[in-house]
């Protein structure tokens, strides 16, 4: 296809309750979406999970913006025909970004499979028409709000809990967290890169626990440190922000770095690019499972198809869309029934937007003719 026009929108959600990480707090989650017109007059959409600020990654929304209207959009116009397959290879040129090419390459394959008629879980082949759903829990100002919580998800009927944890706020809130849902429910931790090399001793005793894995405890940067963490501990050490790449993937596993991966296509580039880490996970025998970045219901359909992969052993950050907003942006959100999430099967990623709600929040709109 050959895209016409490119649409850089801001929306502006606010949270049900504040997600506080080891990184910040959120009370609300400004979203850029991308509308991309093919010729023939197919829209397609892609969610950036870029933040606002770059605390998590070096990405931010207004980056985004940025390197989409004055570097992709450019590459994208002067290349004319194109298909999804192609956009990696298109923008290989502009270094690093991958939330910007990821939401331009999701826009693409939501545009690309609508034209099909297929869906995104058809096109990638994955066997499961549901998935089970995990729910990622911030950190809380007292120990009682978080066991409340967490009560209230095991209603809910999640498959499994991530806790967020940090210094001074995580041997105690899982001890009292695991007591609290009994031994056989999964429970893991996440810690967004908040301890260093001098805290081996310390996260040991979250052995006692028996959790499905350890989050990014060390630096994005450091993974001699994961490698050593993963052989002083016996919580298998899972890598989020420090896998951007297909071959830092093939690094960290080959090192010992990484004995379990967190795939988020946003990190990596794309889709495309998740379902080759994927694959790579799987010829080593590495667990993966999918990352969420409180997506709305566009990113969050897309990210079902993608763990419906067999690859994804374990269940994924993709929670009911209520767990994070009262309404979404889509007319089907996602919902959990018995710890498990259908995924979708319409046409493209599988959502229909609600127009008028999207309108409602929008915050900024630009168009950029190709
Ligand atoms: O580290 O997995 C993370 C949200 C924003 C940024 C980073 C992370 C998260 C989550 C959210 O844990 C999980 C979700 O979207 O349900
Ligand atoms: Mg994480």
């Amino acid at each position: 296809m050959k895209l016409s026009n490119i649409e850089l929108r801001r929306i502006h959600l606010e949270l049900v309750t504040p997600f506080r990480t080891s990184f910040g707090e959120q009370t609300a989650r400004e979203i850029l979406l991308i509308g991309v017109t093919s010729d023939d007059g197919t829209v397609g959409w892609g969610e950036c999970v870029a933040m606002s600020e770059p605390l998590y990654s070096p990405e931010y929304v207004a980056g985004v913006e940025t390197v989409i209207s004055e570097f992709i959009a450019p590459r994208i116009s002067q290349r004319g025909d194109l298909i999804a397959g192609d956009i990696a290879e298109i923008l290989k040129p502009i270094k690093g970004h991958q939330m910007a090419k990821a939401a331009i390459e999701m826009a693409v394959l939501d545009a690309e499979l609508r034209i099909q008629g297929i869906n995104l879980h058809a096109r990638f082949g994955g066997s499961r028409a549901t998935i089970p759903s995990g729910v990622s829990v911030g950190i809380f100002s007292s120990i009682d709000a978080l066991l409340s919580a967490v009560q209230g998800y095991v209603d809910d009927g999640y498959a499994r809990i991530k806790l967020k944890i940090e210094p001074g706020w995580d041997i105690e809130p899982v001890r009292l967290v695991r007591e609290l849902i009994g031994p056989e429910m999964g429970l893991q931790v996440d810690a967004n890169t908040a301890y260093t090399r001098r805290d081996f001793e310390h996260l040991r005793q979250l052995d006692a626990y028996d959790l499905l894995l350890i989050e990014q405890p060390l630096d994005t940067d450091d993974l001699l440190g994961h490698r050593d963490l993963a052989a002083a501990i016996d919580t298998p050490v899972c890598l989020d922000e420090s896998i951007e790449s297909f071959v830092q993937a093939e690094d960290a596993i080959a090192i010992g770095a990484a004995e379990i991966i967190n795939i988020k296509p946003g990190r990596v580039g794309g889709y495309l690019e998740a379902v080759r880490i994927h694959d790579l996970c799987v010829a080593n025998g590495i667990p993966v499972w999918c990352g969420g970045m409180l997506e709305t219901g566009i990113g969050r359909a897309a990210n079902c198809a993608l763990a419906a992969l067999d690859g994804f052993v374990l269940p994924g950050d993709i929670s009911a869309s209520r767990r994070f907003y009262s309404r979404d942006i889509v007319l089907d959100p996602i919902e959990v029934n018995s710890g498990e999430v259908a995924v979708p099967s319409a046409p493209g990623l599988g959502y229909d937007l609600d127009s008028d709600f999207l309108e409602s929040i929008t915050t900024s709109v630009q168009h950029l003719s190709l």
